[in-house]
Order: structure tokens, then sequence, then C-alpha cells
């Protein structure tokens, strides 16, 4: 039985396209600046989004008509959507899966019930992933769609929720251990406040630091080597959200000794929300030697909150791979995982696929133009020049420390205006937005 309607996804290349469903940009197996393509990006379909989202928005009801919608109980529903999921990884050629344990399989009542569903599921991916060789970049625990979560898991005022969420958790990494997920990724959907007026800020805090070191223990005590990620995001849900950005979140590892164990999955559309661009984001991360993963999406300039749109933009994904590229990989065991959905007036199956193959080319074309400006050395030469003051004389003093202030203070004294105006230089930043343009063109032609 096939559950969608199209053949394999073929690379095209750029010439003139036979069908919509091809990629102008995505040859997994050509190998571009050393690595093939598939393992510079490591692209994974992230569950939530492409098999159960309806597409709903807070004025209406969802619009989205799948292939398996006709099952009409839960579980068999569930059952029927792996099957549905393993075609669509075969049929678009990714290598990667992402999940929530809530993705999965509906609750029951209790905890041990939800577990018995879970288990069931998690069965038929596991005997799905030895037929078709398909492996978990990620996966992760759902504390915060339940009501019971409606004031945070971890950073619940309320120890029976706490409990619960660590217990949930326990589950998840087993499961994680069970499909040999890669990395295990912690985003705190409701680990933030509404009022600061009844909030007790450093307790919240201290009890999420806690949750996560259970997690890396238990990890340990049952072999599931994962790399350990947290997700940040700065509002939405919460007013104000712990993890806030990369650096925020990079703080809070270091304060409570999570550094050594963790690194950081990075989001686009988070990014912008947080008020920074998703180069930022992974400068910052890949600056601390905490760059494990990203989170591929991208958001509206003009709408304020999180609408995980398919990457489309390619001077984002330019700009995002060039980190990538010259952080040698994504991270250790990173990958790009669409955390992405169509819009919602994009309802038909087929739709899920041009999302993606719009999203996997404008990466592969961020990284063909990426490793294009690398093997020129272009960037390398701009910002060397930049600071090549302190190669030598004065700033190489300044950098190794034998400058003291004294010693600046006789160097600046005499310095004339017009001196320190020779000091400094043109920036031609609209020169290199120039050449960037020229490595986009020529790259993507
Ligand atoms: C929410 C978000 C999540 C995480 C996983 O904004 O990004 O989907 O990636 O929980
Ligand atoms: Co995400």
């Amino acid at each position: 039985m096939s559950y969608w309607n199209v053949d394999k996804i073929k690379y095209v290349g750029t010439g003139e396209k036979k069908s919509g469903l091809g990629f102008q940009y995505y040859n997994p197996d050509e190998v571009v600046g050393g690595k093939k393509m598939r393992d510079w990006l490591r692209f994974a379909v992230a569950y939530w989004h492409t098999f159960d989202q309806r597409l709903v928005d807070p004025f209406g009801d969802g619009t989205a008509i799948r292939p398996y919608d006709k099952y009409t109980d839960p579980m068999d529903q569930a059952l029927a959507k792996v099957d549905a999921a393993f075609e669509f990884y075969d049929k678009l050629g990714v290598d990667f899966l992402c999940f929530h344990d809530r993705d999965l399989a509906p609750e029951g009542d209790t905890l041990r019930e939800t577990n018995r569903n879970l288990d069931k599921v998690v069965d038929k991916i596991v005997e799905n992933q030895k037929t078709s060789g398909m492996k978990v970049l990620w996966n992760t625990s759902n504390l915060f769609t339940n009501p019971r979560f409606v004031e945070g898991a971890g950073t619940s005022p309320y120890a029976d929720i706490f409990a619960y969420s660590a217990a949930q958790l326990k589950h998840s990494l087993e499961i994680g251990k069970r499909v040999g997920s890669e990395n295990y990724v912690f985003w705190g959907g409701r680990e933030g406040y509404e009022s600061l007026w009844n909030t007790d800020m450093k307790r919240e805090q201290e009890h999420a630091a806690k949750l996560f070191h259970m997690a890396k223990d238990y990890a340990n005590e049952i072999g599931f080597d994962a790399q350990m990620l947290l997700e940040p995001k700065p509002k939405e849900p919460t007013t104000h959200q712990y993890d806030f950005d990369a650096a925020t979140t990079i703080a809070f590892m270091k304060e409570y000794g999570l550094d050594k164990d963790f690194k950081l999955n990075l989001e686009g559309n988070h990014a912008n929300l947080a008020g920074h661009t998703y180069q930022h984001e992974i400068r910052v991360a890949r600056e601390a030697g905490l760059l494990g993963s990203l989170d591929a999406n991208q958001g509206d300039k003009l709408i304020g909150w999180d609408i995980d749109e398919y990457p489309s933009n390619l001077y984002e994904t330019t700009a995002a791979m060039t980190e990538v590229v010259e952080n040698g990989s994504i991270g250790p065991r990173g990958g790009l995982n669409f955390d992405a959905k169509p819009r919602r007036s994009s309802f038909e199956p087929n739709d899920l696929f041009y999302g993606h193959i719009v999203g996997m080319d404008s990466f592969a074309a961020g990284l063909r133009v990426a490793v294009a400006m690398k093997n020129d050395g272009v960037l390398d030469d701009i910002v060397k020049n930049r600071y090549s003051s302190f190669d030598s004389g004065i700033g190489a003093d300044i950098e190794s420390g034998k400058a003291s202030m004294a010693d600046l203070e006789n160097y600046s004294l005499d310095k004339t205006q017009k001196d320190l105006r020779d000091a400094t230089h043109s920036d031609h930043l609209e020169e290199i937005k120039d050449t960037i343009n020229h490595y986009i063109i020529q790259t993507l032609k």
C-alpha cells in the first residue's frame, strides 16, 4: 500500500525542471567542500509538523488532508502513520527523523497506559528502522502540551508535576536508547514565567537544572550516549522563557555545571524572536564550542511569533551555512531538522514534499555558496585584515598582556586627531555585501 502519490524525489539540477518535485541544489552523494552533501546537512524530518500537524491557527480548525485520516481509532492511526512516515522518508531521500514521545501515540489515563501505547508504536519504528536504515537525529519529551504542564514541567511550582515530568522523561530516554538517537533535545516549552509577581525565578531555574542533571545521569546509567542539547527560545508560549537565546542558555549551563554534557540546538525562527539573526545564534554557540544541532525553519520579519515556515531565504541559509562550514560541521552529531510546517492554505499531502524540497534545496544552496566563498578565502581575508593591527607592535603587546595601562597612556598621549583618524579604515560593508551577492548568483546559476 502506498500513502503518498509521488515518485522518489530526484536531483534534477538547475536546468529546466521537468516536474516541480525535484531537487535543484541537493545532490546527496556529491562531494562539496570535502564531504558528501548528505553528511554536511544530515537532514531530518520532524514527526510533529509533518505527520501530526493539522494546520490549525488560533482562529480556525485544521485544514490538513493526510493519507491516514481514514483511521479513526487513535492507535490504528498512530500505527498507520509510522508506515506513512517511513514511506515519506524514503521518497524524500532523508536519513534522519526526529520526534517527541507524544507525537507518536495517544496518552492513556495513567503514565503506565501511556507508556504501553507508546511502546507499541516504538516497536514499529524500530522494525522500520531495520529495513530502511533510517536513523534518529534526536528525540525529546513533550512536557508542554497537556494541561498538567500549564505552569511548567521542570519549573512547575508543583512537586507532583516535577515528579511526573521526570518519570515521563525517563521513559523517553529509554526510547532514545532503543531507537539509537544521536542527540536528545530539551526545549523548555513552558519553562519560563507569565508574571514575576508570583515567581521564584531562582528556585525554578535550580529545579530545571536538577531535571537536566537527572536526565544525563540516567542516560549514563542505561548506556544511552546521546549528545544532550538545550534549545533556546525567548518567548511564546510563556512571556519569558528561561532559555532566552544562545548566550543566556550558555550562561545557565555554566552556572549549573551543564556545559560539559550539553550543547545547543538552535532554530532560525527562535533566533528572530530573540532579536537576533540565525547566523548570530550559530556564531555565539560555535565560538563557545557548544554548537550541537540546528532546527531549520524561518520566521517572518513582519510577524512577532513563531510561524515555523520552511526555509526558503537563500541569503539566510548562506549565512547559516557559512558558520557551519567555518565550524567544520553542524556539530559533533548535529543535523538540520525541519522544525517547519506548510502554511494553512497549503493543505494537500504533496505540500509536505514541496516544503521539504524548498527547505533542503535552500540549505544545499547555502552550503554550495558557503563552500565557494571558503575556497576563495573571501571572508578570511576581510576578517584577518580588519584585526591585523593586533598582529604586531602595540596590538601584539595588548593581546599578550605585555602592555600595561601606563604603557598605553605613553603610547597614546601625543597621538593627534589625524593620527587616530588614520588608524581606522573604511569597512567597505557595501562592497562585502556585493561580493556575497556575486557568490550567490554565480554559484547557484
Ligand atoms: C517549538 C520548537 C519545538 C522543539 C522541540 O518552538 O521548536 O518543536 O524543537 O520540542
Ligand atoms: Co525547534
